[in-house]
Protein backbone atom coordinates (compact mmCIF):
# COMPACT_ATOMS: atom_id res chain seq x y z
CA UNK A 1 0.00 0.00 0.00
CA UNK A 2 2.12 3.43 -1.61
CA UNK A 3 -1.06 4.84 -3.19
CA UNK A 4 -3.97 5.43 -1.59
CA UNK A 5 -7.17 6.60 -2.87
CA UNK A 6 -10.23 6.99 -0.51
CA UNK A 7 -13.69 7.49 -2.12
CA UNK A 8 -15.83 9.20 -0.10
CA UNK A 9 -13.93 10.94 1.85
CA UNK A 10 -15.53 13.88 3.57
CA UNK A 11 -17.87 10.91 4.83
CA UNK A 12 -18.31 10.38 9.02
CA UNK A 13 -15.54 7.03 8.19
CA UNK A 14 -13.67 8.74 5.26
CA UNK A 15 -12.43 12.01 6.44
CA UNK A 16 -11.09 10.46 9.51
CA UNK A 17 -9.43 7.30 7.75
CA UNK A 18 -7.99 9.64 5.41
CA UNK A 19 -6.37 11.44 8.41
CA UNK A 20 -5.20 8.02 9.79
CA UNK A 21 -3.62 7.05 6.41
CA UNK A 22 -1.95 9.92 6.39
CA UNK A 23 -0.24 9.50 9.52
CA UNK A 24 0.61 6.59 8.62
CA UNK A 25 1.61 6.51 4.84
CA UNK A 26 2.50 10.16 4.38
CA UNK A 27 0.15 13.01 3.27
CA UNK A 28 0.87 13.22 -0.15
CA UNK A 29 0.29 9.51 -0.92
CA UNK A 30 -3.28 9.26 0.25
CA UNK A 31 -5.80 10.82 -2.45
CA UNK A 32 -9.12 11.91 -0.59
CA UNK A 33 -11.63 11.93 -3.13
CA UNK A 34 -15.74 12.99 -2.02
CA UNK A 35 -18.36 14.37 -4.77
CA UNK A 36 -18.95 17.49 -2.85
CA UNK A 37 -16.04 19.79 -2.91
CA UNK A 38 -13.64 20.00 -0.28
CA UNK A 39 -13.08 23.09 1.76
CA UNK A 40 -9.95 24.76 2.44
CA UNK A 41 -8.86 23.18 5.75
CA UNK A 42 -9.38 19.34 3.57
CA UNK A 43 -8.19 20.67 0.27
CA UNK A 44 -4.69 22.13 2.63
CA UNK A 45 -4.15 18.77 4.16
CA UNK A 46 -3.53 16.58 0.97
CA UNK A 47 -4.33 16.16 -2.33
CA UNK A 48 -7.75 16.03 -3.35
CA UNK A 49 -9.79 15.15 -6.17
CA UNK A 50 -13.66 16.21 -6.67
CA UNK A 51 -14.82 12.73 -7.88
CA UNK A 52 -18.31 10.67 -8.89
CA UNK A 53 -17.75 7.51 -8.47
CA UNK A 54 -20.82 6.52 -11.02
CA UNK A 55 -18.34 8.10 -13.71
CA UNK A 56 -15.19 5.43 -14.69
CA UNK A 57 -13.83 7.86 -16.86
CA UNK A 58 -13.22 10.47 -13.38
CA UNK A 59 -11.56 7.19 -11.43
CA UNK A 60 -9.22 5.78 -14.03
CA UNK A 61 -7.99 9.55 -14.18
CA UNK A 62 -7.51 9.66 -10.67
CA UNK A 63 -5.87 6.14 -10.90
CA UNK A 64 -3.39 6.97 -13.70
CA UNK A 65 -2.88 10.97 -12.20
CA UNK A 66 -2.49 10.01 -8.75
CA UNK A 67 -0.43 6.28 -10.13
CA UNK A 68 -3.32 4.67 -6.96
CA UNK A 69 -2.33 0.84 -6.08
CA UNK A 70 -4.87 0.80 -3.45
CA UNK A 71 -8.40 1.90 -2.99
CA UNK A 72 -10.54 2.31 0.08
CA UNK A 73 -14.34 2.31 -1.26
CA UNK A 74 -16.43 4.56 1.33
CA UNK A 75 -18.59 6.23 -0.57
CA UNK A 76 -22.26 4.89 -0.33
CA UNK A 77 -25.65 6.21 0.27
CA UNK A 78 -27.03 4.97 3.90
CA UNK A 79 -29.40 3.08 5.21
CA UNK A 80 -31.60 5.54 6.23
CA UNK A 81 -31.33 8.03 3.63
CA UNK A 82 -31.68 4.71 0.97
CA UNK A 83 -34.95 3.83 2.27
CA UNK A 84 -36.08 7.59 1.20
CA UNK A 85 -34.75 7.08 -2.95
CA UNK A 86 -34.26 3.31 -3.26
CA UNK A 87 -33.32 3.55 -6.85
CA UNK A 88 -30.94 6.09 -5.89
CA UNK A 89 -29.16 4.05 -3.55
CA UNK A 90 -29.11 0.92 -5.88
CA UNK A 91 -27.99 3.08 -8.40
CA UNK A 92 -25.16 4.80 -6.48
CA UNK A 93 -23.64 2.10 -4.52
CA UNK A 94 -23.81 -0.79 -6.73
CA UNK A 95 -22.71 1.37 -9.74
CA UNK A 96 -19.59 2.82 -7.98
CA UNK A 97 -18.66 -0.07 -6.28
CA UNK A 98 -18.91 -2.29 -9.90
CA UNK A 99 -17.07 0.79 -11.44
CA UNK A 100 -14.24 0.61 -8.63
CA UNK A 101 -13.92 -2.85 -9.08
CA UNK A 102 -13.72 -3.44 -12.89
CA UNK A 103 -11.09 -0.70 -13.24
CA UNK A 104 -9.00 -2.00 -10.17
CA UNK A 105 -8.69 -5.08 -12.61
CA UNK A 106 -8.18 -3.12 -15.44
CA UNK A 107 -5.41 -1.14 -13.41
CA UNK A 108 -4.13 -4.08 -11.69
CA UNK A 109 -4.73 -2.17 -8.33
CA UNK A 110 -3.39 -4.29 -5.61
CA UNK A 111 -5.68 -4.04 -2.88
CA UNK A 112 -9.41 -3.01 -2.48
CA UNK A 113 -11.33 -2.47 1.29
CA UNK A 114 -14.89 -2.71 0.07
CA UNK A 115 -16.95 -2.00 3.48
CA UNK A 116 -19.97 -3.77 4.73
CA UNK A 117 -21.98 -3.32 6.99
CA UNK A 118 -24.62 -4.99 9.99
CA UNK A 119 -26.97 -4.35 7.73
CA UNK A 120 -26.56 -7.17 5.63
CA UNK A 121 -28.86 -8.88 8.13
CA UNK A 122 -32.32 -9.49 8.67
CA UNK A 123 -35.36 -11.87 8.81
CA UNK A 124 -34.67 -15.49 10.22
CA UNK A 125 -31.22 -14.79 11.96
CA UNK A 126 -30.16 -15.31 15.29
CA UNK A 127 -30.34 -11.15 16.70
CA UNK A 128 -27.76 -12.46 19.71
CA UNK A 129 -24.37 -12.95 19.15
CA UNK A 130 -25.03 -13.10 15.11
CA UNK A 131 -22.69 -15.52 13.86
CA UNK A 132 -19.57 -15.10 10.68
CA UNK A 133 -21.87 -17.59 8.68
CA UNK A 134 -26.03 -16.44 8.75
CA UNK A 135 -28.86 -16.15 6.22
CA UNK A 136 -28.49 -12.79 5.06
CA UNK A 137 -31.86 -11.37 4.37
CA UNK A 138 -31.35 -7.66 4.70
CA UNK A 139 -34.72 -5.74 4.79
CA UNK A 140 -33.25 -2.15 3.71
CA UNK A 141 -31.80 -1.34 0.03
CA UNK A 142 -28.69 0.17 1.96
CA UNK A 143 -28.67 -3.62 3.09
CA UNK A 144 -29.37 -5.35 -0.07
CA UNK A 145 -26.29 -3.57 -2.02
CA UNK A 146 -23.93 -4.27 0.87
CA UNK A 147 -24.70 -8.23 0.61
CA UNK A 148 -24.13 -7.66 -3.41
CA UNK A 149 -20.77 -5.50 -2.59
CA UNK A 150 -19.94 -8.47 -0.46
CA UNK A 151 -20.60 -11.68 -3.06
CA UNK A 152 -19.00 -9.13 -5.39
CA UNK A 153 -15.83 -9.07 -3.47
CA UNK A 154 -15.63 -12.73 -3.11
CA UNK A 155 -16.73 -12.82 -7.62
CA UNK A 156 -13.56 -10.31 -8.29
CA UNK A 157 -11.50 -12.07 -5.68
CA UNK A 158 -11.59 -15.83 -6.93
CA UNK A 159 -12.49 -14.58 -10.61
CA UNK A 160 -9.67 -12.23 -11.38
CA UNK A 161 -7.61 -12.85 -8.64
CA UNK A 162 -8.77 -8.89 -7.30
CA UNK A 163 -7.39 -8.63 -3.21
CA UNK A 164 -11.17 -7.54 -2.20
CA UNK A 165 -11.70 -7.49 1.56
CA UNK A 166 -14.18 -6.13 3.61
CA UNK A 167 -15.68 -5.56 7.26
CA UNK A 168 -19.27 -5.59 8.62
CA UNK A 169 -18.97 -1.76 10.20
CA UNK A 170 -21.70 -1.70 13.19
CA UNK A 171 -22.91 1.99 13.96
CA UNK A 172 -19.97 3.93 13.99
CA UNK A 173 -19.77 6.80 16.81
CA UNK A 174 -17.38 10.19 16.27
CA UNK A 175 -17.06 13.43 16.80
CA UNK A 176 -15.10 15.04 13.78
CA UNK A 177 -17.93 14.81 11.05
CA UNK A 178 -21.99 14.68 11.69
CA UNK A 179 -22.66 11.04 10.03
CA UNK A 180 -24.79 11.36 6.87
CA UNK A 181 -28.04 9.26 6.64
CA UNK A 182 -28.05 6.09 8.94
CA UNK A 183 -30.10 4.58 11.34
CA UNK A 184 -26.96 4.21 13.91
CA UNK A 185 -26.73 7.92 13.96
CA UNK A 186 -29.20 9.11 16.90
CA UNK A 187 -26.08 7.43 18.93
CA UNK A 188 -23.81 10.46 17.39
CA UNK A 189 -26.67 13.56 17.42
CA UNK A 190 -27.48 12.45 21.60
CA UNK A 191 -24.00 13.71 22.22
CA UNK A 192 -24.59 16.84 20.46
CA UNK A 193 -28.04 17.38 21.61
CA UNK A 194 -27.07 16.65 25.32
CA UNK A 195 -23.85 19.41 25.63
CA UNK A 196 -26.10 21.78 23.79
CA UNK A 197 -29.43 21.48 25.16
CA UNK A 198 -28.90 19.00 27.74
CA UNK A 199 -32.17 16.74 26.35
CA UNK A 200 -32.25 14.69 23.02
CA UNK A 201 -35.02 13.35 20.94
CA UNK A 202 -34.68 9.87 20.18
CA UNK A 203 -35.80 8.54 17.02
CA UNK A 204 -35.78 4.82 18.66
CA UNK A 205 -37.91 3.03 21.61
CA UNK A 206 -35.54 2.77 24.63
CA UNK A 207 -34.73 -0.64 24.73
CA UNK A 208 -33.14 -0.78 20.76
CA UNK A 209 -30.04 -2.53 21.21
CA UNK A 210 -27.75 -2.01 18.48
CA UNK A 211 -23.49 -3.22 18.14
CA UNK A 212 -21.86 -0.06 18.05
CA UNK A 213 -17.87 0.58 17.48
CA UNK A 214 -15.89 4.16 18.27
CA UNK A 215 -14.46 5.73 15.13
CA UNK A 216 -10.38 5.05 16.60
CA UNK A 217 -11.23 1.53 16.87
CA UNK A 218 -13.27 1.83 13.31
CA UNK A 219 -9.81 2.98 12.09
CA UNK A 220 -7.85 0.57 13.90
CA UNK A 221 -10.16 -2.57 12.22
CA UNK A 222 -10.17 -1.08 8.59
CA UNK A 223 -6.26 -0.17 8.29
CA UNK A 224 -5.51 -4.04 10.68
CA UNK A 225 -7.70 -5.70 7.91
CA UNK A 226 -6.02 -3.97 5.13
CA UNK A 227 -2.85 -4.79 6.20
CA UNK A 228 -3.30 -8.15 7.15
CA UNK A 229 -1.59 -10.74 4.95
CA UNK A 230 -3.90 -12.13 2.24
CA UNK A 231 -2.95 -16.04 3.49
CA UNK A 232 -4.09 -15.69 6.58
CA UNK A 233 -7.66 -15.01 5.77
CA UNK A 234 -10.29 -17.56 5.36
CA UNK A 235 -12.72 -14.70 4.61
CA UNK A 236 -12.20 -11.73 2.64
CA UNK A 237 -15.30 -9.36 2.53
CA UNK A 238 -17.67 -9.59 4.66
CA UNK A 239 -15.89 -9.90 8.36
CA UNK A 240 -17.48 -9.38 12.02
CA UNK A 241 -16.32 -6.70 13.72
CA UNK A 242 -17.79 -5.64 17.24
CA UNK A 243 -16.78 -4.00 19.67
CA UNK A 244 -20.33 -2.95 22.27
CA UNK A 245 -23.82 -2.94 21.85
CA UNK A 246 -26.40 -0.65 23.98
CA UNK A 247 -29.85 0.32 23.88
CA UNK A 248 -30.35 4.25 23.82
CA UNK A 249 -31.61 3.82 27.52
CA UNK A 250 -28.05 2.31 28.19
CA UNK A 251 -26.16 5.40 26.29
CA UNK A 252 -28.27 7.89 27.83
CA UNK A 253 -27.23 6.60 31.13
CA UNK A 254 -23.97 6.87 30.55
CA UNK A 255 -24.21 10.44 29.73
CA UNK A 256 -25.96 11.39 32.38
CA UNK A 257 -22.53 10.14 34.40
CA UNK A 258 -20.99 13.79 33.00
CA UNK A 259 -24.06 15.68 32.59
CA UNK A 260 -26.74 14.44 35.13
CA UNK A 261 -29.50 16.92 33.94
CA UNK A 262 -29.19 15.45 30.80
CA UNK A 263 -33.21 14.08 30.05
CA UNK A 264 -34.32 11.98 26.46
CA UNK A 265 -37.56 10.91 25.17
CA UNK A 266 -38.27 8.74 22.49
CA UNK A 267 -40.61 9.02 19.32
CA UNK A 268 -39.60 6.33 17.24
CA UNK A 269 -39.86 6.95 13.40
CA UNK A 270 -39.29 5.03 10.02
CA UNK A 271 -35.33 3.97 11.44
CA UNK A 272 -37.38 1.96 13.83
CA UNK A 273 -38.17 -1.08 11.97
CA UNK A 274 -34.61 -0.64 9.74
CA UNK A 275 -33.07 -1.32 13.59
CA UNK A 276 -35.59 -3.79 14.72
CA UNK A 277 -34.14 -5.96 11.81
CA UNK A 278 -30.28 -5.53 12.73
CA UNK A 279 -28.27 -7.95 15.32
CA UNK A 280 -28.44 -7.03 19.13
CA UNK A 281 -24.91 -8.23 19.11
CA UNK A 282 -22.66 -9.57 16.81
CA UNK A 283 -19.68 -12.91 16.71
CA UNK A 284 -16.42 -11.44 15.89
CA UNK A 285 -14.36 -14.26 16.98
CA UNK A 286 -13.52 -14.83 13.07
CA UNK A 287 -11.49 -11.33 12.62
CA UNK A 288 -9.56 -11.44 16.16
CA UNK A 289 -8.83 -14.80 15.14
CA UNK A 290 -7.35 -14.11 11.24
CA UNK A 291 -6.39 -10.56 11.79
CA UNK A 292 -6.09 -10.28 15.25
CA UNK A 293 -8.55 -7.50 15.61
CA UNK A 294 -9.32 -6.17 19.47
CA UNK A 295 -11.53 -3.72 20.41
CA UNK A 296 -9.89 -0.96 22.78
CA UNK A 297 -13.44 1.06 23.91
CA UNK A 298 -16.00 0.33 25.61
CA UNK A 299 -19.37 2.32 26.03
CA UNK A 300 -18.14 4.64 29.53
CA UNK A 301 -14.48 5.23 27.77
CA UNK A 302 -16.42 6.02 24.52
CA UNK A 303 -19.09 8.28 26.09
CA UNK A 304 -16.43 10.05 28.14
CA UNK A 305 -14.22 10.78 25.13
CA UNK A 306 -16.88 12.01 23.01
CA UNK A 307 -18.23 14.62 26.08
CA UNK A 308 -14.71 15.60 26.33
CA UNK A 309 -13.61 16.18 22.83
CA UNK A 310 -17.00 17.80 21.46
CA UNK A 311 -16.98 20.07 24.19
CA UNK A 312 -14.15 21.13 23.42
CA UNK A 313 -14.86 21.37 19.92
CA UNK A 314 -18.55 22.94 20.61
C1 LIG B 1 -26.26 3.18 8.99
N1 LIG B 1 -24.27 3.97 10.16
O1 LIG B 1 -26.87 3.38 10.03
C2 LIG B 1 -24.73 3.12 9.06
C3 LIG B 1 -24.25 1.72 9.29
C4 LIG B 1 -24.80 -0.44 10.39
C5 LIG B 1 -25.02 1.01 10.41
O2 LIG B 1 -24.27 0.99 8.13
O3 LIG B 1 -26.81 3.01 7.93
Amino acid sequence: MKRILVTGAKGQIGSELTVALREKYGEENVVAADIQKPDAAFEESGPFRVLDVLIPEAIQCAIKDFEIDTIFHLAAILSANGEKRPEFCWRTNMGGTMNILELSVKNNIEKVILPSSMAVWGKGVERENTPQESILKPTSMYGITKVAGELLCDYYYSKFDLDCRGLRYPGIISYETLPGGGTTDYAVEIFYEAIKKKHYNCFLTEDTMLPMMYMPDCLNATISLAEANIGNLTYHGDFNVAAFSFTPKQLAEAIKKYIPDFTIEYNPDYRQEIADSWPRTIDDSAARKEWGWKPQYDIDSMTKDMIEKLSAKL
